[in-house]
């Protein structure tokens, strides 16, 4: 395995399993870790910071405990699909200061001028993020200048263990989940429970296009074809679109879907502090799933970048940072905060996965404009049926 990816896979729980520690590349000139200095001094912008971030992705209390240092009043705003925040910043005047864009969209932001980079004189906290990830991202942000991650997981299969085996009736989970929720066999029994997709069509294309044995991040329009062809068998047994889907699964409308691990942990959570005994799991594929990079980073016309900094570094505090892990079940990229997450978190092998199943696991990549389009088209006409 390569050996950035592998300190990156574990960030790094069982680092010890890659060999040894990696020297930071020569890419990534981050300062030495300093741990938990007080966010940056006072400065003379007005004392308002807008961000625009994921549903369920920040931990509880993180916004009012920046707010009562800084004394910096946060508006937080959420968006529920890379498509949305990108249609918003190619607008202009998003009126955000921060915003958190997978990479996969972020490598077309930075090339169009939508993202400014940070003031890394601003940050110093950043010499606690993991080199690995940093040098990861390199490909969407060569000179990491503009992007810092927030958190990071996987788009996998997620299942209702409980109410799929009562829907199978029988029949053997398969060996490779995909199957679950691309295969005809199964989605024919799955629709009485219920099937979810996200929805999006950077979700579901990538994923559909690996299912098929071809490249997830292909600009090819043949392949599309060939993935739009698979999806439009399985379209009639697909009950729900949707990209909050926790409480879908977690209030059982759904029993299997394409969706992101951290929020599946999420649900499974949630179901049981409903009372629920049903067990929630994010599957581990058998031909891997697909991993995404989170990223907070700083639109052309922020208005407040320096509050957006003091942000940023306040978030890259390892206190900070672990408990994207502890309370929202994602993984950071923050290494400084690795011995600061829960055992029961650490030892989740669908957020911390292990170093044999990393390997499997797709890296992101991106898409041309025309792909994106043409991925547009073809799962539009997807969920209309056609
Ligand atoms: N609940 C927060 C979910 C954030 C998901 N970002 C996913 C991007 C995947 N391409």
């Amino acid at each position: 395995m390569n050996k950035y990816l592998c300190s990156f896979a574990l960030s790094a729980l069982v680092l010890a399993a890659c060999g040894k520690k990696e020297e930071a590349p020569a890419a990534v000139a981050a300062p030495a870790p300093v741990a938990s200095a007080p966010a940056a001094p006072a400065n003379t912008e007005e004392k308002v910071l807008n961000i625009y971030n994921w549903p369920d992705y920040i931990p509880e209390g993180m916004v009012a405990a920046f707010e009562k240092e800084t004394g910096i009043k946060v508006n937080y705003d959420t968006f529920e699909t890379n498509e949305a925040l990108h249609a918003k910043l190619v607008a202009g005047n998003t009126g955000y200061d921060l915003v958190v864009p997978g990479t996969v969209f972020a490598k077309p932001q930075i090339e169009g001028g939508l993202l400014q980079p940070l003031d890394k004189s601003k940050l110093k906290n950043l010499g606690n993020l993991d080199p690995a990830l940093l040098a990861t991202m390199t490909k969407a942000d060569p000179d990491n200048k503009h992007l810092v991650p927030w958190a990071w997981s996987f788009t996998t299969v997620g299942v209702n263990k409980t109410k799929v085996e009562k829907a199978l009736g029988g029949m053997p989970m398969p060996e490779n989940a995909w199957d679950l929720v691309f295969n005809p066999k199964y989605t024919a029994k799955l629709k009485s429970c219920g099937i979810a997709y996200l929805d999006s069509p950077t979700e579901i294309l990538p994923a559909a296009l690996h299912y098929i044995g071809k490249d997830a991040y292909s600009n090819s329009n043949d392949d599309y074809k060939e993935a739009a062809g698979m999806l439009a068998k399985v379209r009639k047994d697909v009950r729900l679109f949707s990209s909050t889907m926790i409480d879908d699964i977690a209030g059982g409308k759904a029993c299997a879907v394409v969706g992101w691990a951290g929020d599946i942990n999420i649900a499974a959570n949630r179901a049981k502090e409903n009372g629920s005994k049903d067990v929630i799991e994010a599957l581990l594929p058998s031909t891997g799933a697909l991993i995404f990079i989170d990223s907070i980073a700083m639109p052309k016309d922020a208005k407040h970048p320096n509050n957006a900094h003091a942000f940023i570094d306040f978030y890259l505090r390892p206190e900070n940072a672990a408990q994207i892990a502890n309370e929202m079940n994602y993984n950071t990229g923050n290494k400084a905060a690795v011995d600061k997450i829960k055992p029961e978190i650490a030892g989740n092998k669908s957020i911390f996965v292990e170093t044999e199943y990393f390997g499997k696991m797709i890296p992101p990549s991106s898409f041309s404009n025309e792909a994106r389009e043409a991925m547009a088209n073809a799962y539009n006409a997807f969920k209309k049926g056609k």
